[in-house]
């Protein structure tokens, strides 16, 4: 289809699209295709909150579903509700969710006919905004593209910083001020390699909500709902545990409630810790009760009961998903994962008792010290779990992010990792459903994980080189940096 037909068929489909114009105009990006940014209830939140300033107006963008097609056509990237250029707004606004949408970003700025470096743009050129999940552990890698970062929630300071930017004399007059005064705004030509603290939005802000639904995501027609921020637990490889922003903030039954559309048949509840909520069991239950469908964005195992999984059946679920991490006991209380097989033997038997269809559960391999033992281990108790209930596992490698306490944890090797998934597949083939991501997309999140300025430069240079997997190999062996060398050693 035409690129501009696509764009207006989906525009066509949703509810809740912002019309509005006003002098100030940002195009607000995703770096990933329509269908992923649509799903993500902090670029939406940043739509609806950059829109409800007067004087204020943001138009959206995305990656095209086909990159190469787009480039082909020449036709320069648009915003969905005007079709105006990317390029021609003032402010281009990116939101990012983790290191594997720097390639991303860096299309987005092509297509829009900018120099993607911040370093080759001068007063000329729009002012490049970015933020979102990626910020809660490392930005650097993103920082050579961006000219402002704003760390953490910006539902508050997203505005604060426009306002510096539009009411600035000059790109350089901005970033001065934004660096001073503006909480948590990262300025890499000011700070350098040093950043400041995430920021926090005041309670009052809470919750976020979604004011866009449409068909055409994986959370087809839901209206997207944070039932809390943060989370209370210090699971120790991951960016949301309890230090990363002051813990886990809980939005009031009433209040969520009363946030809900009365024409919203479709409710996801979104939030790192969303089960942990004291009320979830009584919001789903009133939600069901309602005659609305409720999905949650994640399920701890220790917080499943019957009458949980009893009021999800009751809300639509047919399976239901949560995780238990790494592959052996040991390893899990390494992790401070509070997940036990007895959790899981009782969650079979539950989905089971109430018909839903499977069972499923995410995974890491690759851990620190984790051995062919650890994996046995997960056969043999996957094994146990599918004989109660039809089972289906998700296995990501780990990852070693910052602002957590695993990080500078090396990365256990492409072929190690594939060996274990090779295991895994062999000790439980026929009895349970296993996807896995891939092991050498992986090792290139971790390398930018654990890498700043140079790493994120080089995300160009495979981008150019045709941003396959050796593209990023070749452009990361050309580092003068030493993680990066040590790293590629581990890959060789
Ligand atoms: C729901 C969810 C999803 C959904 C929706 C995706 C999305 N992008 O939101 C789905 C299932 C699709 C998903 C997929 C993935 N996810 Co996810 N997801 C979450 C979860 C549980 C909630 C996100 C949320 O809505 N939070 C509430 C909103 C309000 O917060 P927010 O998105 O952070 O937005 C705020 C700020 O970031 C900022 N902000 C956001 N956008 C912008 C834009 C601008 C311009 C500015 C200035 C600021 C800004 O302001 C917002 C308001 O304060 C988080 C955990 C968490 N953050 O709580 C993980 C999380 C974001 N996901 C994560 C990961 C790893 C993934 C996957 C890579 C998993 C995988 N292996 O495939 C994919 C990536 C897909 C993608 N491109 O996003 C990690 C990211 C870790 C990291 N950066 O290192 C997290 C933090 C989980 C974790 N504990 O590790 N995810
Ligand atoms: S993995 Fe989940 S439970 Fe553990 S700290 Fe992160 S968000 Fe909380």
């Amino acid at each position: 289809m035409d690129l501009r037909a696509l764009a207006r068929s989906r525009l066509a489909a949703e509810r809740g699209t912002i019309r509005k114009d006003a002098p100030d105009r940002v195009a607000l990006c995703y770096p990933s295709p329509y269908n992923v940014g649509m799903s993500s209830l902090g670029f939406q939140t940043i739509y609806r909150e950059i829109n409800a300033r007067a004087g204020r107006v943001a138009e959206r963008a995305f990656l095209p579903d086909d990159v190469p097609a787009q480039r082909a056509s020449r036709v320069p990237l648009f915003t969905y509700e005007t079709e105006r250029p990317v390029g021609d707004h003032r402010v281009v606004a990116l939101s990012v969710a983790y290191e594997i949408e720097i390639s991303g970003v860096i299309d987005v700025l092509e297509l829009s006919g900018l120099p993607p470096l911040a370093a080759d743009r001068d007063e000329r050129h729009p002012f490049v905004l970015c933020g979102g999940p990626l910020t809660n552990s490392n930005p650097l890698p993103l920082a050579p593209f961006a000219d402002a970062i704003l760390m953490g929630e910006a539902d508050e300071t997203v505005n604060l910083a426009l306002d510096v930017i539009f009411s600035a004399s000059s790109k350089t007059e901005a970033l001065a001020i934004l660096a001073r005064e503006v909480p948590g705004c990262f300025v890499p030509a000011h700070h350098g390699e040093e950043l400041p603290q995430i920021a926090q939005a005041d309670n009052d802000r809470l919750p976020a909500w979604a004011p866009i639904r449409t068909p055409n995501t994986e959370l087809s027609d839901m209206f997207l709902l944070e039932a809390e921020r943060g989370c209370s637990r210090g699971c120790q490889y991951c960016v949301m545990r309890r230090s990363t922003n002051g813990g886990m903030r809980i939005v009031p039954l009433e209040k969520l409630l009363a946030t809900i559309p009365d024409d919203a048949r479709k409710i996801g509840l979104v939030g790192a810790a969303v089960s942990d909520h004291p009320k979830i069991v009584e919001l789903v239950n009133t939600l069901a009760d309602q005659g609305r469908q409720v999905s949650l964005s994640s399920l701890r195992p220790d917080r499943l009961n019957d009458a949980f999984i009893g009021a999800l059946k009751k809300a639509g679920a047919r399976a239901i998903t949560t995780a238990l991490d790494a592959s052996s006991q040991r390893l899990r209380d390494r992790i401070d994962r509070k997940a036990k097989e007895k959790h899981f033997l009782k969650i079979a038997e539950l989905v089971k008792a109430h018909s839903l269809h499977h069972l499923k559960v995410y995974m890491m391999v690759g851990l620190p010290d984790e051995t062919d033992a650890d994996i046995d281990e997960l056969i043999r108790f996957a094994t146990e779990l599918s004989r109660i209930h039809p089972l289906a596992i998700g296995v990501s490698p780990f990852v070693a992010k910052r602002n957590t306490p695993l990080d500078g944890s090396p990365f256990a090797g492409i072929d190690v990792v594939d060996d274990r998934l090779d295991r895994l597949r062999r000790g439980l083939a026929g009895r349970v459903d296993l996807r896995a991501t891939s092991a050498r997309w992986a090792f290139i999140e971790y390398v930018l994980a654990q890498g700043s300025l140079a790493e994120g430069r080089a995300v160009l240079d495979a981008v150019h080189a045709g941003g396959n997997f050796s593209a990023y190999k070749k452009a990361f062996a050309a580092l003068p940096a030493a993680r990066s060398r040590r790293a590629l050693r581990i890959v060789a």
